[in-house]
């Protein structure tokens, strides 16, 4: 028994599966439509961050804030979601991120609780593909979070539908707004990728292959 650790709090793009490539691939064609191209290192600033959210940086970025209506920024936002759709259709259990389905098997073990803190709405379907629905206590429902990532308020939500305290989980994310969603809700914070990017999380590994639960315990319990 891990003393006082009670819940694992996942992210869904980039943790589980790596959706945050089709959210990338789908953002990115919509942005050379509109005539705004960007980069990669662009793009980290749109993980973890809403759909609207997103679409409002991509235009900032091209100083194009101030042309669309905001019936034709909808329009855009689900033209790239119709994209970012067809992208998911084909995702089944193999496509789960190196290392992932031995870690929950672990976290199931070791009778912890787990928990999926996604702002995207398509959540629900990507993890019916991935059949991993049943073996999650609780999926927060984007739908209903009124603030995205940075602000806590989706991981405060999982840890309440867990019915466990924030100080009781540990929550994983790959991008800086993610991991500043799990400080801001006074959990121990996991990051995957590049320290320089997730410099506030406590610890941090370069992808899901060299996570090691055993590792983050023993950080977690020396905090
Ligand atoms: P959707 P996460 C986030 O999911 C993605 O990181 C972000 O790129 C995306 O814009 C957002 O979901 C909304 O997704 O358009 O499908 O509602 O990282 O919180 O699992
Ligand atoms: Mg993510």
């Amino acid at each position: 028994m891990i003393q006082s650790l009670k819940a694992i709090i996942f992210d869904l793009d980039g943790v589980i599966t790596d959706t945050a490539e089709y959210h990338y691939l789908a953002w990115k064609a919509l942005g050379e439509e509109v005539d705004i191209p960007f980069t990669r290192e662009f793009n980290e600033e749109l993980k973890g961050i809403s759909r609207m959210d997103s679409l409002e940086k991509i235009l900032l970025l091209g100083g194009r804030q101030n042309d669309f209506t905001i019936e034709e920024k909808t329009a855009l936002a689900e033209k790239k979601n119709a994209h970012y759709c067809r992208l998911i259709e084909g995702i089944t259990p193999a496509d789960l991120l190196p290392g992932i389905k031995d870690l929950i098997a672990t976290l199931k073990a070791e009778g912890l609780k787990l928990g999926l803190a996604s702002v995207s709405k398509n959540a629900f379907t990507v993890m019916d593909r991935l059949e991993l629905t049943s073996q999650f206590d609780t999926i927060v429902d984007a739908a209903k979070i009124l603030k995205g990532k940075p602000d806590p308020e989706i991981f405060l939500k999982a840890a309440e539908q867990l019915g466990v305290e924030p100080s009781e989980c540990i929550g994983i994310e790959d991008a800086a707004a993610g991991v500043d969603s799990i400080k801001g809700a006074g959990m121990f914070a996991v990051g995957i990728g590049s320290e320089e990017t997730l410099s506030k999380a406590d610890i941090v590994y370069e992808n899901t292959e060299k996570v090691s639960f055993e590792e983050i315990v023993k950080a977690y319990q020396n905090k």
